[in-house]
């Protein structure tokens, strides 16, 4: 659907190496309408909540050290198929696979260090998962573009 909305946080690395703005700037070009965002530094239970999926995977503590490591940027993006489309503009998980063009194959070099999370578009429901984990439903926009119908027949 048109409303579709997903999950997406620049990790700390991409705060430190300042790349919030091209994010952002990345899906607002590509159609996506911003229905959501903040800044904040995780703790260890809410890193722990939203990576349960891998909990007692080798690189489990690693992943919560680095994602609790400094600030993230959190939002919510809103759109015809986001999740899909996100994840197509993310790029494969490890940068040194990610397509040139992606966010990860364009800034990124390390599987630990690649630069954005974004919900698994695989995993029926994650999305709204996700959101529910970093959002309460006020914190969200619901609002009208007027270019809508230029990004939509
Ligand atoms: O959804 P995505 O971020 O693309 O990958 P996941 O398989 O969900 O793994 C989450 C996160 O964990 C990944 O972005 C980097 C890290 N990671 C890792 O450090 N080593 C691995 N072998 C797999 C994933
Ligand atoms: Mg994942």
């Amino acid at each position: 659907s048109y409303d579709e909305r997903t999950f997406v946080m620049v990790k700390p690395d991409g705060v430190q190496r300042s790349l919030i703005g091209e994010i952002i700037s990345r899906f607002e070009h590509r159609g996506l309408k911003l229905v959501g965002a903040k800044a904040l530094q995780l703790d260890e239970e809410l890193a722990k909540t939203h990576y349960s999926e891998h909990e007692g995977k080798p690189f489990f503590e690693g992943l919560i050290d680095f994602i609790t490591s400094g600030p993230v940027f959190a939002m919510v993006w809103e759109g015809k198929d986001a999740t899909r489309q996100v994840r197509r503009m993310v790029g494969a998980t490890d940068p040194a696979e990610a397509a040139p063009g992606t966010i990860r194959g364009d800034h990124g070099l390390d599987l630990g260090r690649n630069v954005i999370h974004a919900s698994d578009h695989e995993d029926e429901g994650a999305n709204e998962r996700e959101i529910a984990v970093f959002f309460d439903e006020e914190e969200l926009l619901d609002y009208e573009q007027a270019t809508d119908e230029w990004r939509y027949e």
